[in-house]
């Protein structure tokens, strides 16, 4: 499977040591293809046992959340955070609360991030944490039950120079108040602990839009120099209709492109005029409600039961937005035989491997999960910094910076890929410019014997 024996060896022993975990093996099998060449030119990784300690979680902690329903009925979750690697910084990364979630999820998640938040050139470690709580359908009260029991534990192995979490699917600004007003209760501290934050407690402008925005002037940069092309006159389809899709939905259609499609985990909605952003914000923000409604509420707005369909809306750039895993085989063949120009990964792994390669050997434009949403993280560590120095920049300066990153990380991935002769591949040199900057402070800060 790999061409160096060492390679082999440690992808074994992941296999081994984390039995039955698809996505994490899935991960883990992904970057270590990139960075085949990477370690067969330069004997130091094997050396100091870099990828073996790389591809293990500095630390896992798993606990019990119960709490008390509106019923009076005790409920138990269980939740986790995993600290995966804090080479360059403290470990930073979402909490995802959805039923799905499981440690094969939470470790794919944790290690992905790791290369992610390299990436941004911005100081911050690997992790991720979540719950299999299910929000939907909660009552506030019972969110908020939850989170102030999730966070009782949490807080034991968190600080705003330890370990700094923020949202992710089912993890939005609701749920991160509570737990802030945990943390603050329980350590009588009241520092960035959390970033996602309410702006009227330290939040930080823009770090809501981050994410969505950050994807598009990823794409847009990618057209740019890949394409000489740009958004503007192009149909695009969104996968999801949470914080990424929303936002992205909304830079896409501000740089001249026309959003068509939408989903949730149930069905997609298509406009042939246009997605009418107010109306899905206020079913989604406000209401808490389903897509569905939005064919309900816009005249010659259609519906479609089952989220994968999207992928059978024709056209020119994909921004899949919803969850791991939601573009397979059969949908990449779809949109690629309609003419898909540049697909672009809001959500984490959404494209399964077999997906990618569809992409790759038709040549579309693949912009890469851990390069092309890392605009919320990377705004996520600009909320840190004003944090620190207990001040706030404005939209535009966040902007701005935000701009720049996601510049940045274009431009590193591709002469990543183009050194170790894969000209175009960013899935490669997003993998290989992420690991260089983890590996040599892996090296430089030892081994603990
Ligand atoms: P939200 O909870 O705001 O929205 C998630 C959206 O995806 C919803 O529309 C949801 O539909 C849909 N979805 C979730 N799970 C599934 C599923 N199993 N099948 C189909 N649809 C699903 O989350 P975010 O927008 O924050 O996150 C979306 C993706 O972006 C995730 O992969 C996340 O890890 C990634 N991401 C998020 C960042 C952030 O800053 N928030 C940063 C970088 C990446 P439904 O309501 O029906 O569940
Ligand atoms: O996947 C991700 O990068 C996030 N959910 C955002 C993490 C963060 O710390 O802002």
């Amino acid at each position: 499977m790999f061409k160096s024996a060492y390679l082999t060896k440690v992808y074994e022993q992941v296999e081994k040591r984390n039995p039955g975990e698809k996505e994490f093996l899935q991960a883990v099998r992904e970057v270590l293809e990139s960075l085949e060449p990477v370690v067969l030119a330069d004997g130091k990784y094997e050396k100091n046992g870099v990828i073996e300690r790389l591809v293990e979680p500095e630390r896992q902690i798993v606990f019990r959340v119960s709490w008390v329903d509106d019923q009076g009925q005790v409920q138990v979750n269980r939740g986790y955070r995993v600290q995966f690697n804090s080479a360059i910084g403290p470990y930073k990364g979402g909490i995802r609360l959805h039923p799905s979630v499981n440690p094969s999820i939470m470790k794919f998640l944790g290690f992905e991030q790791i290369f992610k938040n390299s990436l941004t050139g911005l100081p911050i470690g690997g992790a991720k944490g979540g719950s299999d709580f299910d929000p939907k359908g909660k009552s506030d009260g019972e969110v908020m039950r939850f989170c102030q029991s999730f966070m009782t534990e949490l807080a034991k192995h968190i600080g705003a120079d330890t370990d700094v979490p923020a949202g992710d699917i089912g993890t939005g600004a609701r749920e991160i108040g509570y737990m802030f007003g945990q943390y603050k209760r329980l350590q009588n501290e009241f520092t960035g602990v959390l970033t996602g934050k309410g702006l009227t407690y330290g939040g930080s402008l823009a770090r809501k839009e981050a994410t969505g925005f950050g994807l598009c002037y990823f794409v847009d940069e990618m057209l740019k120099c890949m394409k000489n092309d740009s958004f503007k006159g192009k149909t695009v389809v969104v996968s999801g209709s949470g914080n990424v899709a929303i936002y992205a939905t909304a830079k896409a259609t501000e740089l001249g492109g026309k959003v068509v499609a939408m989903s949730d985990s149930n069905g997609y909605v298509y406009d042939k005029d246009g997605i009418k952003l107010d109306v899905v914000k206020q079913i989604k923000e406000v209401e808490r409600g389903r897509i569905r409604e939005y064919a309900e509420r816009v005249k010659g707005a259609e519906y479609h039961e089952g989220c994968a369909g999207i992928w059978t809306v024709p056209c020119d750039i994909a921004l899949p937005c919803a969850t791991q895993n939601e573009i397979q085989k059969e949908s990449a063949e779809i949109l690629v035989k309609n003419g898909v120009v540049a697909v672009g990964e809001g959500a984490n792994m959404p494209s399964t491997p077999e997906a990618i390669a569809v992409f790759q050997e038709n040549g579309i434009l693949f912009a890469p999960a851990k390069a092309a949403n890392a605009g919320g993280v990377a705004t996520s560590a600009l909320e840190m910094s004003q944090n620190s120095m207990r001040y706030s920049w404005s939209f535009q300066e966040v902007d701005e910076k935000l701009h720049g990153i996601m510049v940045g990380i274009f431009h590193n991935a591709y002469n990543a890929a183009e050194k170790f002769g894969m000209k175009g591949n960013l899935v490669a040199g997003a993998n290989i410019a992420g690991f260089t900057k983890v590996a040599d402070s892996m090296i430089a800060q030892g081994i603990a014997y």
